[in-house]
């Protein structure tokens, strides 16, 4: 049985939502979906009403979903000009610098006058209503004013993370025909400068990008000189000189679209995504109120980079629709040193801080003195997303970071849903350490076996939406085909959400990883969740993955990459015990086939492991890698197929 943790009296008192107010709110948004959401979209502005509130179709053949349709509205005078009247004077963003010395606050009256003359500087540029723009930004306060300012004119942004090479950038431009790239000359990170704009000048050569790309506007960042190229480069702050500082927001229909994300899949170049203004707007909105109870005056941080949907929908978009203080933070959890992150929420006073489990075991690593040289008095509320959170990292998150006095959200959710589907509310959700636990509203999970049957009560299965809700997924950008066929082909009649994921007793949903890392050993089921975090709670160990691979008797065996704690070496003693201790966490039919001590996995630059390249290397397959261009550090692979030579 795992522990459960109740509510903490304070949080109980002060929560927007108790439990038998969530329970009453969930049904009342299943029974009566429609009211439901028509009523919600009453916390945003619309220019003209909605008549029409939900016009969906999750059938092949007629595949549609549309949210407010005939509603028209302004996704970034949401965000700004309607918290004017009364807030011009608060805090909108409060930007944390990497060098520590470094901040600024922009108050909600400055927001405007920004993202206004970012807009009449993307007029100049002759971007117009639908325009495609590619943002390649550094942390900087001018990426959100970016998203803003396109948002403001009815461009469509497309964010491409930073760390992103020029071929991958290159390749997004061209996806979706964007006449402007921004940028900014350099970006800081860990006290080290990434070359943007050198990297959009190589992917400005490629093949096929000069035929939509017009300009390149560049934010002088840290000042280092950069090539220019006199025919396709502006400099942001002449341009800004001679704008006014007033811009009308341009009236969009709720079903225009506000931004594409590229995100990867299982096959193919990445997809991608694309979000409308309205529904998606409504559900940011509606999920940064409840998950994170945010209340007026707090200091609520993420630590995502705007280069992922988590920045969009709760760095920017949920948090500026609610007339919060939302901090980013340029740098990164380890600089200067490993109390970085708790050093910024004592600066800063943060009520509510957000972040991923990789970022939380990585800390973890470095022992409890980082984080018990700081306060951390202000946190409320703790937050997690991005994979699958091990109880042991949870744990840790809890007693040391919290103090056993913060709850956590583990916030189930992807590109895809805009938003968060599957989280505890603070006020409402007893915790369950590595369960995203219970529906957010109007969301319909269901688990269905390989068929797309219904399995009913406590199991465990695919996990598939049955209903839409406002911030889903519209299509796949220039090709609705693709969108069908991944999302909607697999269960007919309902969206697939590539995971797995188990229902307990108490209809808590365990996201156990990706469908296709679950594996069949000897006829068992198990997901490599599940052992990692059997692994990672072994006190030697601070991270670990779990792959399958082709093993003669048993079907599928388990290789297991472990990366061990500061200090540590490997040993053949160590591998002995780790399979006794995986024996004794699970039992036999978990142990390991193979332990290799690794000294670092294979990450994406938005950490998570990749998982696909430790399966082809379990494979002894070297030669059919893949793609490990978007790999955060490739040499890393290099080390892992030496070392799984020599054990060979
Ligand atoms: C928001 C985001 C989506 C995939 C998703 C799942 C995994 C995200 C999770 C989680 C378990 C959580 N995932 N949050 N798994 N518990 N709380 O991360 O979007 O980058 O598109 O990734 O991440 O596997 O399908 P995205």
């Amino acid at each position: 049985m795992s522990k459960v943790y109740s509510v903490p009296k304070s949080i109980a008192e002060s929560a927007l939502l108790n439990e038998s107010q969530y329970s009453k709110m969930y049904q009342q948004s299943i029974d009566n979906n429609e009211s439901f959401w028509a009523e919600q979209a009453a916390r945003i502005d619309w220019i003209k009403p909605f008549k029409t509130i939900k016009d969906v179709s999750y059938q092949k053949d007629d595949l549609h979903i549309r949210w407010y349709e005939d509603g028209t509205l302004n996704v970034s005078e949401n965000c700004i000009d309607r918290h004017l009247a009364t807030r011009a004077d608060q805090v909108a963003i409060i930007w944390e610098g990497d060098d520590p010395s470094v901040s600024k606050s922009i108050t909600y009256r400055e927001l405007h006058v920004e993202v206004c003359k970012f807009a009449n500087v993307l007029k100049s540029l002759g971007v117009e209503k639908g325009d495609r723009v590619t943002l390649y930004m550094p942390m900087i306060p001018e990426a959100a004013f970016a998203m803003l300012a396109c948002a403001r004119i009815g461009a469509v942004h497309s964010v491409v993370f930073g760390g992103f090479s020029a071929d991958a950038l290159a390749g997004r431009i061209i996806d979706c025909e964007s006449k402007l790239v921004i940028t900014a000359d350099y970006s800081r990170r860990g006290g080290k400068q990434i070359p943007l704009k050198n990297n959009v000048d190589a992917a400005a050569e490629k093949e096929g990008v000069k035929e939509y790309l017009q300009s390149v506007l560049v934010i002088k960042n840290t000042g280092d000189d950069v090539v220019w190229n006199e025919s396709l480069d502006y400099w942001y702050h002449e341009c800004i000189a001679q704008v006014e500082d007033d811009c009308p927001a341009t009236e969009m229909g709720a079903e225009d679209p506000l931004f594409i994300l590229y995100t990867s899949g299982s096959t193919g170049k990445p997809k991608g995504v694309l979000h409308t203004s309205g529904g998606y707007l409504v559900y940011a909105s509606l999920t940064h109120q409840y998950v994170f109870d945010y209340h007026d005056g707090d200091i609520y941080w993420c630590t995502a980079d705007v280069g992922w949907i988590t920045g969009h929908s709760y760095i920017v978009y949920g948090p500026l629709a609610n007339g919060a203080t939302t901090l980013m933070f340029e740098g990164v959890p380890n600089y200067p040193d490993s109390s970085r992150f708790w050093q910024i929420c004592d600066k800063h006073q943060v009520n509510i801080c957000y972040t991923a489990p990789t970022a939380i075991r990585a800390l973890m690593r470095e022992g409890d003195s980082y984080v018990n040289s700081t306060s951390r008095q202000s946190l409320r509320l703790l937050g997690s997303v991005g994979e699958p959170i091990n109880p042991e990292a949870w744990q840790w998150y809890y007693d040391v970071v919290g103090e056993q006095r913060c709850p956590i959200v583990d916030t189930w959710w992807q590109t895809e849903t805009g938003g968060i589907l599957i989280s505890p509310l603070p006020g409402a959700t007893p915790l369950k350490p590595g369960s995203a636990s219970r529906p957010l509203f109007g969301i319909k999970p269901a688990l269905v076996d390989g068929d797309g049957m219904e399995l009913p009560g406590a199991t465990e299965g695919n996990l598939v939406i049955s209903d839409s809700w406002p911030g889903q997924m519209r299509t796949v950008y220039g090709d609705h085909q693709r969108f069908i066929d991944t999302y909607f082909s697999t269960f007919e009649g309902r969206y697939f959400t590539g995971d797995g994921a188990r229902r307990d007793e108490d209809g808590y949903y365990w996201i156990t990883g990706r469908v296709d890392d679950v594996l069949n050993i000897s006829g068992h089921r198990m997901g490599t969740a599940e052992i990692e975090s059997a692994l990672v709670a072994h006190q030697e160990v601070a991270e670990a993955a779990v792959v399958g691979y082709p093993h003669d008797i048993k079907g599928q065996g388990i290789y297991t990459f472990v990366t061990l704690n500061a200090g540590v070496e490997g040993s053949q003693a160590l591998e002995k015990e780790l399979v006794q201790w995986i024996r004794k966490e699970i039992g036999p039919v978990a142990s390991p086939d193979f332990i290799q001590f690794a000294p670092g996995l294979p990450k994406t630059r938005s950490g998570k492991i990749m998982r696909r390249i430790l399966r082809k290397i379990a494979e002894d397959d070297f030669a059919n890698l893949g793609d490990i261009s978007t790999l955060a550090e490739p040499a890393v692979v290099d080390d892992l197929i030496e070392n799984r030579k020599n054990k060979n």
